[in-house]
């Protein structure tokens, strides 16, 4: 999956890796009603993404080794999911 791909694929869930502490991509395009998959592939790190801007607040829980998260995204603008577990962690979601 590269950066390609979200923008020419936007219906297709893209997955975002989470491993060593760091998303797999910096950034991500997609259209409005996409999705990104979060795939964490820890051993043992949890994370808890969210999104929080001018009137979006969004939690998606934690997210246990193993598992995956889906986020949806329904609006067009720009979007930084954080991790609350590991500030380092940003991914920027362009949403066309
Ligand atoms: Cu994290």
């Amino acid at each position: 999956m590269c950066l390609q791909a979200y923008a020419n694929a936007s219906t297709v869930a893209g997955i975002v890796i989470q491993k060593a502490k760091q998303f797999g991509f910096q950034a991500v395009t997609l259209q409005a009603g996409g999705s990104i998959v979060l795939s964490n592939e820890e051993a043992t790190a949890v994370h808890h993404a969210y999104i929080e801007a001018d009137g979006v607040h969004r939690d998606f829980g934690d997210q246990e080794p193993g598992s995956r998260t889906t986020m949806v995204f329904p609006q067009r603008g720009d979007f930084l999911v954080l991790c609350g577990v590991h500030p380092k962690m940003k991914l920027a979601v362009h949403v066309d």
